[in-house]
C-alpha cells in the first residue's frame, strides 16, 4: 500500500497544471504584474518565514507540528509510511493541542527569511483565483467591526448589483482582480489553470448543468480571465450563501510540499490570533508565525468541516449587508439556525433547495468527472430572492485536482493521507439533513453520523 500510496501522490503531482493554453513568457509577465501590484497592496501583509536549512527528521518534527487531525497516515518521501496516533497530540480543552516538546523552529537555529507566501502547492494564480469577491460599497458586513479589508479573507461569491451591473466588480479583501465584470450576463475570473482544466472537462458530463456556463479564456488588461456566466443575473436583490464542501480544505500536495518545505506564516498567525487569542500554541506564540496545513486544519476543526463535511463561509443578505463571521460555526442547531434565517423560514425557498440538492446529489453520484476529481475548496452557492426562485451551483474549483488514470474516489468514506477522499458526498448528505430538518422532509438516505 504504500507503494501504491506514493505512486498515486507522484501522479497527483503531475496531474493538474499542465500549463496548457498560455506560453510560458505571458505568464511569467502576469506574475510579475501580479507581484508589482501584490507590493503595492499592502492590505494583506503577507509575510511568510521560510525554513531553510532543515534535516529530515526535523521535516518530519515540523509535519507533526503542523498536522492537527489524529490518525493521518504520513508518507515521508522514503516510501515508508508512519501513522500519527492519538497520542502524537495533546488534547486540552476540546480543542487538539499541540504537545510543546516537538517544537521544530527553535531547536534548529534555523535562519529565518522573511518574504511573500508562496506556498501553495497551485501556484498563486490558480490558488487564488478562487472567486473571492463582495461589494465594497453594497456589502457592508454589520456583524465585525473591522475595516473591510480586515474582514475574513472572503466569502466566496460573486455579486454584481443588478443596477450598477457592469460597475460593480470590487474585491473585498486579499488577492486582488480577481473578478471583473464580463458581457452581458457574464462575469470573468482570474484565471486559474486548475479550474480551466475542470471547467473544460466539465463539458458534456452530467454536473454541467450545475456548474456556471463556461466560456473559454479571455485576456482584459494584458491579464487571463475564465469567462463565465454571472449566476446572480436575474434574480433581484438576491440572498446568497456560500458553503464550502468537503471535510478537509487542503490538498493532500500541499502537505507533502509543507512536509518537503516547511514555510511559517504571519498572515495566518494574526489570524488565527484574531479568532481566538489562545489558538497559538506557546512556541507559534514565539514564532508569531503557523504553517498553511496547520491554519487550515485549526479552522476545519474549529467550523463544522470536520464534523458535517461542510461549513457556511459567509452569507450576503437581501439587504446587502454580508455576513462573514462563520469560522467557530460548527453545531448542528447554529447551522441549522443560520440555514432559517436566511431563507427566512420560508418553506417554498427551503424546498426549492432541498429538491436542487437532490438533483445535484444524483448528478454526482453518476457523474465521471466527480468520480475522477479530489474536490478541495470548492463551494456550493446558494441564491435566492423574494420571488422564491432558489438555484444552487457548484462553483470554485482551482483546487479541485484529476486523480491518476483509473483511480476514483468514493467521496463518502473517510479521509486519510494517500486516500485522495474529500468528503463532499458525506458533507452534502448533512448538508440536506440540515435543509430536511427545516421542512420536515428529512432525508432517509446516507450516513447517520453527522446530523
Ligand atoms: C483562507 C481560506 C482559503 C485559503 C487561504 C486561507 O483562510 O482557508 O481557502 O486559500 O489561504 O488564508 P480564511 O478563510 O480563514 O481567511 P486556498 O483555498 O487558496 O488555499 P491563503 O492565505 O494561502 O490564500
Amino acid at each position: 500500500m504504500p507503494k501504491e500510496r506514493e505512486k498515486r501522490r507522484k501522479s497527483s503531482k503531475e496531474a493538474g497544471l499542465s500549463g496548457a493554453g498560455i506560453s510560458d513568457g505571458f505568464v511569467k509577465e502576469r506574475r510579475t504584474s501580479r507581484r508589482a501590484s501584490e507590493l503595492r497592496d499592502e492590505l494583506c501583509q503577507v509575510k511568510e518565514v521560510r525554513l531553510s536549512e532543515f534535516n529530515s527528521t526535523q521535516v518530519q518534527t515540523s509535519m507533526m507540528e503542523a498536522l492537527r487531525v489524529p490518525q493521518v497516515t504520513i508518507t515521508p518521501d522514503g516510501g515508508c509510511s508512519r501513522e500519527i496516533q492519538q497520542e502524537d497530540w495533546a488534547d486540552v480543552e476540546g480543542s487538539l493541542r499541540r504537545k510543546m516538546s516537538n517544537s521544530s523552529i527553535s531547536s534548529t537555529g534555523s535562519s529565518i527569511m522573511l518574504e511573500e507566501s508562496e506556498d501553495d502547492i497551485l501556484s498563486d494564480n490558480e490558488t487564488k483565483s478562487k472567486g473571492n469577491i463582495t461589494l465594497e460599497h453594497l456589502c457592508e458586513d454589520t456583524s465585525e467591526s473591522k475595516p473591510w479589508w480586515k474582514i475574513k479573507t472572503i466569502v466566496n461569491w460573486p455579486f454584481v448589483s443588478p443596477q450598477r451591473r457592469n460597475l460593480s466588480w470590487v474585491q473585498l479583501a486579499g488577492h486582488k482582480g480577481n473578478f471583473k465584470a464580463g458581457g452581458e450576463g457574464t462575469i470573468l475570473k482570474k484565471f486559474s489553470e486548475n479550474e480551466k482544466l475542470c471547467f473544460e472537462r466539465l463539458q458534456g458530463d452530467v454536473l454541467q448543468d450545475f456548474v456556471p456556463g463556461y466560456y473559454g479564456v479571455v485576456e482584459r488588461d494584458g491579464d487571463p480571465f475564465l469567462h463565465m456566466t454571472d449566476l446572480l443575473v436575474n434574480f433581484d436583490r438576491p440572498s446568497v450563501m456560500d458553503c464550502k464542501m468537503g471535510v478537509r480544505t487542503y490538498l493532500e500536495e500541499e502537505l507533502v510540499r509543507a512536509r518537503e518545505r516547511p514555510k511559517l506564516r504571519r498572515d495566518l498567525f494574526d489570524k488565527m490570533l484574531e479568532v481566538d487569542s489562545e489558538a497559538p500554541s506557546p512556541q507559534e506564540h514565539l514564532q508569531r508565525a503557523v504553517t498553511k496545513p496547520r491554519y487550515m486544519q485549526w479552522r476545519e476543526t474549529l467550523s463544522s468541516t470536520h464534523t458535517l463535511g461542510f461549513r457556511i463561509e459567509g452569507i450576503k443578505a437581501t439587504d446587502g449587508t454580508c455576513h462573514t463571521d462563520f469560522k467557530k460555526t460548527r453545531s448542528k442547531e447554529d447551522i441549522t439556525q443560520i440555514f432559517r434565517d436566511f431563507a427566512t423560514n420560508n418553506t417554498n425557498i427551503l424546498n426549492s433547495y432541498l429538491s436542487k440538492l437532490a438533483k445535484i446529489q444524483q448528478a454526482l453520484m453518476s457523474s465521471e468527472f466527480f468520480k475522477r476529481h479530489e474536490v478541495i475548496g470548492s463551494s456550493l452557492l446558494f441564491i435566492h430572492d423574494h420571488t422564491e426562485r432558489a438555484e444552487v451551483w457548484l462553483i470554485d474549483f482551482g483546487k479541485t485536482t484529476a486523480l491518476p488514470e483509473g483511480q476514483t474516489l468514493d467521496h463518502s468514506i473517510p479521509w486519510q493521507e494517500g486516500n485522495r477522499e474529500d468528503g463532499y458526498m458525506w458533507g452534502l448528505d448533512n448538508l440536506m439533513r440540515t435543509l430536511g430538518s427545516l421542512t420536515n422532509k428529512g432525508t432517509s438516505e446516507g450516513s447517520n453520523e453527522g446530523l
